[in-house]
């Protein structure tokens, strides 16, 4: 497996990092995570463009100077998944993080390195749905750390809300903010349907502004189900009539029970989930320039 790093192509064993590099110490990092199908003719990134203008945006909240331009980093998406000669669905990480060791926290005016990986990949979260836990842990809020960013320490919050998940028999977790509202998965975003109306976190609510997210906001509109961005209790999610999670990874997974209470994988879920099936893999034509074909 080869990955890109800082321009140049290296076998997997020698994209290595050092112990001391604030990014594995402290958390000091940026990453994406994307995905490209393969559709039977070629391999199709989804969404390259979003991807990388956030992972441009996570680096100017953190105040982390990345040494290549938008195009850059696109064509070395690009450059990594031919390298790789991948015929198959794969999941792409690029990382921002400074490789240079150094124990203290001042990390100003230091240049940070860019890796590209990129594995093949399947199903994240279970395909028939997901059990969840509203966990005790709470999701960062933005006054403490900067939450909109994807930066490598924030995920700690993730890790610690899914450990509490599992050991809870649930197979994901649903995180609550500080105010007590309904935020996200430890690695997606939520949405929850109540009498027909589809409803989503807002933004400001301290989510992970996911593209995902706003893809599925867009193919809802096409489906006659506009998306009401508004807090949401965790009440309103135990009495859901369906809730799915949404996300690179994710994709759209149903959830199928909330703190030991049963929901149902309902119609607009199932629409949803298949509509974004044929996105993905280019057979909807006026979403065709989503998709990044690497051969
Ligand atoms: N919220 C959080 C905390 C996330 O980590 C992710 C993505 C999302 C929402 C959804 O964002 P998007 O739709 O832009 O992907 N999580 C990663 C992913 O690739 C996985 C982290 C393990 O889906």
């Amino acid at each position: 497996m080869k990955i890109w790093v800082d321009g140049r192509l290296v076998e997997e064993g020698e994209a290595r990092v050092h112990v001391l590099s604030p990014t594995l110490n402290y958390g000091y990092g940026v990453f994406e995570g994307i995905r490209a199908y393969w559709a039977g003719d070629n391999l199709y990134v989804f969404r390259l463009r979003e991807h990388v203008e956030r992972l441009l945006r996570s680096a100017r909240i953190i105040g982390m100077a990345l040494p290549y331009a938008e195009r850059e980093l696109e064509a070395a998406v690009v450059e990594v998944l031919r390298a790789n000669n991948f015929r198959e669905d794969v999941y792409i990480r690029p990382i921002a993080y400074i490789a240079k060791p150094q124990i203290g926290l001042d990390v100003r005016g230091i240049e940070a390195s860019i890796a590209i990986a990129a594995v093949p990949f399947g199903k994240y979260l279970k395909p028939g749905g997901v059990k969840v836990a509203v966990v005790s842990w709470r999701r960062a809020h933005s006054s403490m750390l900067p939450v909109m960013a994807k930066a490598t320490g924030i995920y700690l919050n993730s890790i610690m809300a899914l450990l509490e998940a599992k050991a809870r028999g649930a197979d994901e977790a649903v995180l609550l903010n500080a105010e007590g509202k309904v935020v996200e998965g430890s690695g997606e975003n939520i949405f929850v349907v109540r009498r027909g109306l589809l409803t989503t976190p807002p933004v400001e609510d301290g989510i992970l502004e996911g593209i995902t997210r706003e893809t599925v906001i867009t193919l809802a509109g096409d489906l006659g189900l506009p998306v009401l961005e508004k807090s949401i209790a965790r009440e309103e999610l135990y009495t859901a009539d369906e809730a799915f999670f949404v996300g690179t990874a994710a994709e759209v997974t149903p959830i199928i029970e909330v703190d030991g209470r049963p929901l149902q994988i309902g119609p607009i879920t199932t629409k949803l989930a298949d509509y974004y099936r044929q996105v993905v893999l280019g057979r909807v034509e006026k979403y065709r320039g989503w998709l990044t074909p690497v051969y």
